[in-house]
């Protein structure tokens, strides 16, 4: 098995690696791969050292599986080359989410839709992930109608010039600018690039995300996204209308057992979910449960989780070891020769 992270020097390129190792993630071959401006350079995995090679070098190389992570561009392009010599590609860009060939997962939810045939499998947006996850039980059970969600998204969202943005603004420096306003000490609603209904990208992602992998276009999603300046994770306040009404107990109860959720719910002892808690950790805490006393059938939660682990190479080495248990990812000159 030879697999490459497309990426390996970005913010979440970096994460995959991490992933990979804590994971033991089987392969023979590892190939490290950035843009023609990072290749040559050299970084550690395991306690070895591997040159950065170019996507050139990397498609005569073959890969199995590749895990992209290197902006919307490089996979419009990229992707199909590798899926065409039959690797599989996990791309984490939003560049093939909404394609109606290409299969959006969150593997605790809808794994079980990954076949022999896909080739190019999208990861969703850190946003979408950490509310789908949190939501697909009582989605299950009640139903859901509709949903309103503010975001509160971490700088790490944006990659590490956004990181660099916010440490030169608190140090005082001249700060090369990421955002189009001071990101210290503020709130940006603006994340990704403004559309004609004045939704910006990041907002209608979770919209249509949030529908094709509940499988579901009649659920209505109103979001509202916000940059602040917080590191460890990205957070979620929820409002959800179900079909059916609910009870508080059993909300809880599913929550607890559901895999990749960790309820925190003790408001009286100050707990519910921070993103410095979050930070490093690939589960999805959900707390501050209430029902909505004005609307009927409906709910309000906290959903917080690290956007660079679950909300993004978390979920896609997942689904790259979902590919990999279930025998559809081909060892190269067996099926694919
Ligand atoms: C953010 N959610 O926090 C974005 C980052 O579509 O995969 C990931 C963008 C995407 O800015």
């Amino acid at each position: 098995m030879k697999i490459a992270v497309v990426g390996a020097t970005g913010l979440v390129g970096g994460e995959m690696l991490k992933v990979l190792e804590e994971r033991n993630f089987p392969f023979d071959e590892l190939l490290l791969v950035a843009s023609a401006k990072s290749a040559g350079k050299k970084m550690t995995f395991k306690g070895k050292e591997y040159t950065v090679i170019t996507l050139e070098d990397t498609l005569e190389a073959k890969p199995d599986l590749a895990l992209f992570s290197a902006g919307g561009g490089t996979s419009l392009e990229w992707a199909p080359k590798f899926s065409e010599i039959g690797t599989v590609v996990v791309d984490n860009s939003s560049a093939w989410r909404m394609n109606e060939r290409i299969k959006l997962i969150v593997p605790e939810i809808n794994a079980g839709e990954l076949k022999i045939d896909h080739r190019i499998i999208a990861n969703p947006n850190c946003s979408t992930i950490q509310m789908v996850l949190a939501l697909a039980p009582l989605h299950k059970k009640y139903k859901i109608k509709r949903i309103v969600v503010s975001t509160y998204q971490s700088v790490t969202g944006t990659g590490k010039d956004a990181v660099d943005q916010l440490m030169d603004e608190r140090a005082g420096k001249e700060a090369k600018k990421v955002y189009p306003h001071p990101i210290d000490m503020n709130a940006l609603p603006h994340i990704d690039v403004f559309l004609d209904n004045d939704y910006t990208k990041e907002e209608m992602k979770m919209v249509n995300e949030t529908r094709k992998i509940f499988s579901d276009d009649s659920i209505g999603v109103s979001a509202t996204c916000v940059r602040l300046p917080v590191m460890g994770g990205h957070s979620e306040s929820v409002n959800v209308t179900f079909e059916k009404d609910f009870d508080i107990a059993e909300v809880k109860k599913l929550l607890s057992n559901t895999d990749g959720v960790v309820l925190q719910d003790d408001p009286k002892n100050n707990v519910y979910p921070l993103p410095l808690n979050a930070h490093g950790k690939d589960e999805v805490f959900v707390g501050r449960l209430r029902r909505d006393e004005s609307h009927p059938n409906s709910l309000n939660m906290w959903i917080v989780a690290d956007n660079l682990r679950k909300g993004a190479a978390t979920n896609a080495v997942q689904i790259a070891e979902y590919m990999v248990k279930h025998s559809l990812v081909h060892p190269y000159g067996f099926e694919r020769a």
